[in-house]
């Protein structure tokens, strides 16, 4: 299952690295690309979407869910 999210903040690799291992960190993802021209996340696995919200939302950058395109 892929996941995509709008994140807001990110201005540089440490944002990119900061959030990427937030969502590294909850349960069920396998795996993220964070892409930051884009300011976007891609997440690979089973985890919950508001749980990856929150996770990126508690490291200071504001995170939204993106319908799948
Ligand atoms: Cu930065």
């Amino acid at each position: 299952m892929t996941q995509t999210l709008s994140i807001t903040g990110m201005s540089c690799g440490h944002c990119v690295r900061a959030v990427t291992a937030a969502l590294e960190s909850v349960v069920g993802v396998e795996s993220v690309a964070v892409d930051l021209d884009l300011g976007r996340a891609r997440i690979e696995g089973r985890a919950e979407p508001d749980a990856l919200i929150a996770a990126v939302v508690a490291e200071g950058y504001g995170a939204e869910a993106v319908p799948l395109e």
